[in-house]
C-alpha cells in the first residue's frame, strides 16, 4: 500500500488531496513537528535523508519533492486524468507550473516568513531594535515586492480561465495551492486579489481536498514552512 510520510501543517496536505482526487487507497504515517523549530522529527531522516515532507513510498519506492511526487502519481495513477497529454503546449505548461511553485513562488514566502520571524524572536533587548530593522529593511526592499510581481504574474495567468492549465482542474491546480493558501496566511493576502481568493474557495469546495483535510488533520500553514 502506497504510504504518505505526512508532518502536521506541510505541503504533504497537497499529496493527499491528489491522491483523493485519483481515489488512490493510501496509508498516513504521521510525524509532528517540533513545536519551538517547527522542524520535522528526525524520524523522518530514516525515510529521506533531508527528513523533509512530503515523502511517499510506494512499490519499494521513495519519493520526495512534491513537484517529483505529483509527476509520479499523475504517470502511474493517472489514467489521462488531471494532467494534459504528453507533447503538447498544455503539458509544457503544466510541467512549467509544477516546476514553478516551488522553484519561483516558494522562495519569496518563505523569506516572508523568516523575516517575520526574526522579528519576534527572543533575544537580548539591546539586540531587538537592529534585528527588526533588518528584518523590515529586507521586507520592504526585496521580499514584499518580489511577492508582488509574483501574485500579480499569477493573477493574470489565472484570470484567463480560473485555473493554471487550459479549462479544467489539474494536478498543476493541486501543486499551486501550497504556494496561495501560503501567500494567504502569511502574504498578507487575505481576499485582495479575487482571482487568487476565487480559486482557493474553488479549490476547498471540492470533495477530495476536504476528504483530504479529514484524513490530514488540521492544516494551519501560518504554523510552518
Ligand atoms: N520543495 C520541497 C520542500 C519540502 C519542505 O521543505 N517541507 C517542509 C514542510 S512544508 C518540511 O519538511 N519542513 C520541516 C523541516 O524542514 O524539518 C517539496 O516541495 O517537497
Amino acid at each position: 500500500m502506497l504510504t504518505v510520510h505526512h508532518l502536521n501543517n506541510s505541503r504533504s496536505q497537497r499529496v493527499l488531496w491528489l491522491l483523493e482526487e485519483l481515489g488512490v487507497p493510501y496509508e498516513i504515517k504521521r510525524y509532528e513537528r517540533d513545536p519551538k523549530t517547527m522542524l520535522a522529527p528526525p524520524e523522518l531522516r530514516a525515510v529521506h535523508p533531508l527528513g523533509k515532507s512530503p515523502v511517499i513510498t510506494d512499490d519499494g519506492l521513495t519519493i520526495a519533492e512534491s513537484g517529483a511526487i505529483v509527476e509520479y502519481l499523475i504517470g502511474k495513477y493517472g489514467e489521462g486524468r488531471f494532467a494534459p497529454a504528453p507533447g503538447t503546449p498544455e503539458r509544457l505548461r503544466y510541467t512549467y507550473w509544477l516546476h514553478y511553485a516551488e522553484g519561483s513562488a516558494m522562495p519569496p514566502l518563505l523569506l516572508k516568513l523568516v523575516a517575520l520571524r526574526i522579528a519576534s524572536a527572543p533575544m537580548p533587548f539591546f539586540a531587538r531594535p537592529i534585528a527588526r530593522k533588518i528584518a523590515a529593511t529586507l521586507q520592504a526592499s526585496f521580499i514584499d515586492p518580489q511577492l508582488k510581481l509574483h501574485l500579480g504574474y499569477i493573477d493574470k495567468e489565472l484570470s484567463v480561465t480560473g485555473w493554471f492549465v487550459g479549462n479544467d482542474f489539474t494536478a498543476a491546480d493541486v501543486q499551486m495551492s501550497f504556494p496561495l493558501e501560503a501567500a494567504t496566511a502569511r502574504g498578507g493576502l487575505n481576499g485582495q486579489i479575487p482571482t487568487i481568493a476565487g480559486f482557493l474557495k474553488r479549490i476547498h469546495a471540492r470533495p477530495a481536498y476536504q476528504r483530504a483535510l479529514e484524513r490530514g488533520g488540521r492544516y494551519d500553514i501560518l504554523g510552518g514552512d
